[in-house]
């Protein structure tokens, strides 16, 4: 078995999940001051201190995703985020990418960029306690939309930074995003999703991307937002495991949904109703943020004393996502 492909199994295995605690600066500042929370850097720093620490945490989580900026604060004893991560048996991952941006000739899509200075930054981010990282790509469904340009730029970024994360030796969750956003029927999601997966699979081939040695982060199939659909649970699973059995190889040693929106009850049915479609040929697990964190937030607001409340808010979706599993 090769490092990679070790760290990737550890990441999807034993039950545990992935915790995306890597909002950018932007996302982050402005999820605190929905809570009353002032967003400076320190209240950043302490709310991911709170999430860390919640007790028994590496009972259901693998591995927890940091941003940049946690990546270098610490935790109040003065170890580092990845150290403290480290000591208590949960992997550091590391948003590696710079964010999606508008792409040219299609204002309304968009590109994310970050692959400039990237064998640079994660040799430093291997050297520094990161044993994997992430990658974000936005796919949008709309009349006209995704357009060939939009899925292809992306998928070409994923995989060229893939494969730049395999070179320094970190296992890259490769995660092609398409939205919820839209009145779209779940059928044109799962007719979008397995676009994007075939055109995904093809480019990391081409880039000698080791596929043992990543993990898939992808959208459930689901009905867009505005969409007067309503899917059961069945269907989601059963429409979601159809579309990466058709399209994910069997060598992906683990698939980690994102939550995308869905409500933290919501999502977890879905895992739990995807585990039933036996037999799997890859790991099913999940690496949600909204969905694992939003409740401890929310019971959190800035308040010490409120402390417990969300770590157990935490705990409860994590313990509940890892009985789904
Ligand atoms: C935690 O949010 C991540 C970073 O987003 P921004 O760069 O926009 O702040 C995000 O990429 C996240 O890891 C995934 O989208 C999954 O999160 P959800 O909330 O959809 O499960």
């Amino acid at each position: 078995m090769s490092a990679l492909n070790k760290i990737a199994r550890t990441m999807v295995s034993d039950r545990r999940g992935i915790l995306a605690a890597d909002e950018s600066i932007g996302t982050m500042s402005a999820r605190l001051e929905k809570v009353g929370v002032e967003a400076t850097a320190e209240n950043r720093r302490v709310y991911r201190e709170l999430i860390v620490t919640t007790p028994r945490l590496s009972e259901s989580i693998s591995g927890i995703i940091l941003a940049d900026e946690t990546f270098h604060q610490k935790v109040s004893d003065g170890r580092t985020f990845p150290e403290f991560l480290e000591d208590i048996g949960i992997l550091t991952g590391i948003k590696v990418d710079t964010g999606a941006k508008p792409l040219a000739g299609s204002p309304d899509e968009k590109i994310t960029e970050g692959l400039d200075g990237l064998r640079e930054r994660v040799t430093d981010y291997v050297r520094l306690g990161a044993t994997f990282a992430k990658w974000r790509a936005v796919i949008t469904i709309g009349e006209d939309e995704p357009s060939a340009r939009a899925v292809r730029a992306n998928v070409h970024a994923l995989a060229r930074y893939a494969g730049l994360c395999q070179e320094a030796g970190l296992v890259p969750i490769v995660e092609p995003e398409v939205l919820m956003d839209g009145d779209h029927s779940l059928e044109r999601c799962r007719q979008v999703t397995t676009a994007v997966l075939e055109s995904l699979f093809e480019e990391l081939d081409l880039m000698r991307v080791r596929l043992d040695g990543i993990v898939l982060k992808p959208n459930m199939v689901v009905a867009g937002t505005g969409s007067p659909e309503r899917p059961t649970v069945d269907e989601v699973a059963k429409a979601t495991v159809e579309t990466l059995r058709e399209t994910v190889p069997s060598s992906v040693p683990g698939i980690a949904f994102l939550s995308g929106g869905q409500s933290p009850e919501l999502a977890t049915r879905h895992l739990g109703a995807m585990q039933k479609l036996d037999p799997l040929p890859w790991e099913l697990t999940y690496s949600f943020g909204r969905a694992l964190v939003g409740p401890a937030l929310e019971a959190w607001r800035g308040d010490e004393a409120n402390r417990a409340a969300a770590q157990n808010a935490l705990s409860e979706r994590a313990v509940a996502n890892a009985a789904a599993r």
